[in-house]
């Protein structure tokens, strides 16, 4: 089974990762890591901590001559801001982070709880992410994302391709594939950076080459969207996540919302529509996977919402630490990782296999016996 366990503060000395699971005979290209890493200190409307840090994947376990050997790979991404130990607390916590709650529930001050609640351990999120997108381009399966939308500015409900969303990474600024849109979407942030404000925004993920059958309909648990939600909804910030049509199913009648289901000897089975977005039953049916994320503006304001220092308990405004205006590029990366990891999960739950040449014939198999239904 694929998993792991993150580790790691904000400004302590690194983020530490474990993938266990991971099978052998997959080469694992840091330079294909590290890009990923650059993807997510980038975007527009990040703030000054990406100045001082220069994201790079180490790592020191379960590879040999940079190959999968089976065994756990063990990943550390270094802090370069890490003086954790002196840096000062905050006592008036800020609406919409976890220093409240956080302090409350384990009596501790806020700076230990926003250490290890701060975005910044997706670096290492990001990390795992590659690794698992290194196996599932073995699997001919590719994980793309684009945002959509940033505070009012969107892009309309025009089709875009895989690949049109898969350019749109080297190309823009937001991670967004109309050059018009993205302009509105700088002027928003530019506009909420001025009046000490953050922006969130929606940020689409697809997966493409997943064949039919991912997933399971037999347990909640092992719901193909089910597992893609709750990867997706614990990334820190996300508040809402759709697959497909997403909330607009609410507003249709069945007939628009449902794929008419359709058969030529070339494709197979196959859908003439994706309003499921790819997932039915909690498996995967065929057809891209298609799912968006909502991301709230992040809450570390420097126009600060009001708050109550908790020494005092006075009415006071929140604390202020540097922050970024808008991370919704950044998150699109995020987002691409837990996805991927999921999906790769998923799939070698399905295909089985210890090594990559094992996981290959299996699947090959499988979609073999596909072409025979
Ligand atoms: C982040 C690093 C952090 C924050 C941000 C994400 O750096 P610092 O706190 O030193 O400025 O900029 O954290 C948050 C958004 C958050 O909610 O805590 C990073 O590397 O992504």
């Amino acid at each position: 089974m694929l998993r792991y366990l993150t580790s790691g503060e904000s400004h302590g000395t690194c983020l530490m990762g474990i993938l266990e699971g991971m099978p052998s005979g997959v080469e694992i290209k840091e330079d294909r890591i590290n890009a990923d890493l650059a993807r997510r200190q980038a975007g527009y409307g990040r703030g000054d901590r990406q100045k001082i840090e220069n994201d790079k994947v180490e790592i020191h376990s379960g590879i040999l001559k940079g190959v999968s050997t089976g065994a756990p790979i063990g990943l550390i991404v270094k802090n370069k801001d890490n003086t954790i130990d002196s840096m000062p607390d905050l006592v008036c916590p800020r609406p919409g982070h976890a220093d409240l709650a956080g302090s409350l529930k384990y009596d501790t001050s806020i700076r230990a709880v926003l250490e290890r609640a701060s975005a910044r351990s997706t670096a290492v999120h990001v990390a795992i992410g590659a690794i698992c997108k290194l196996l599932l381009v073995e699997c001919r399966v590719r994980v793309a994302s684009h945002v959509i939308q940033v505070g009012a500015a969107s892009i309309s409900g025009e089709m875009i391709t895989f690949e049109q969303i898969e350019k749109a990474k080297d190309t823009s600024k937001l991670n967004c594939v109309s050059s018009a849109v993205e302009e509105k979407m700088i002027a928003l942030i530019d506009e909420a950076r001025e009046n000490g404000d953050t922006l969130g925004g929606v940020i689409e993920i697809r997966v493409k080459g997943l064949p039919a059958g991912i997933g399971s309909h037999v347990q909640p648990d092992r719901k193909l969207d089910g597992q893609l939600a709750q990867a997706l909804m614990s990334m820190q910030a996300i508040k809402a996540v759709g697959f497909g049509l997403g909330w607009n199913v609410g507003y249709h009648a069945g007939s628009y919302v449902h794929d008419p289901i359709a058969y030529n000897k070339e494709a197979g089975y196959h859908h003439i529509s994706n309003n499921a977005g790819g997932i039915e039953g909690g498996m995967s049916n065929g057809e891209e996977v298609v799912v968006r994320i909502a991301k709230k503006p992040i809450s570390t304001l420097k126009n600060p919402l009001p708050s109550v220092d908790m020494k005092t308990k006075k009415s006071t405004e929140a604390s202020y630490e540097r922050s970024d205006t808008c991370a919704i590029a950044a998150c699109s990366v995020i987002a691409e990782a837990a996805v991927a990891f999921e999906v790769a999960r998923a799939l070698l739950e399905k295909t089985g296999g210890d090594s990559l040449a094992e996981i290959k014939r299996n699947l090959h198999a499988y979609k073999e016996y596909l072409k025979t239904r």
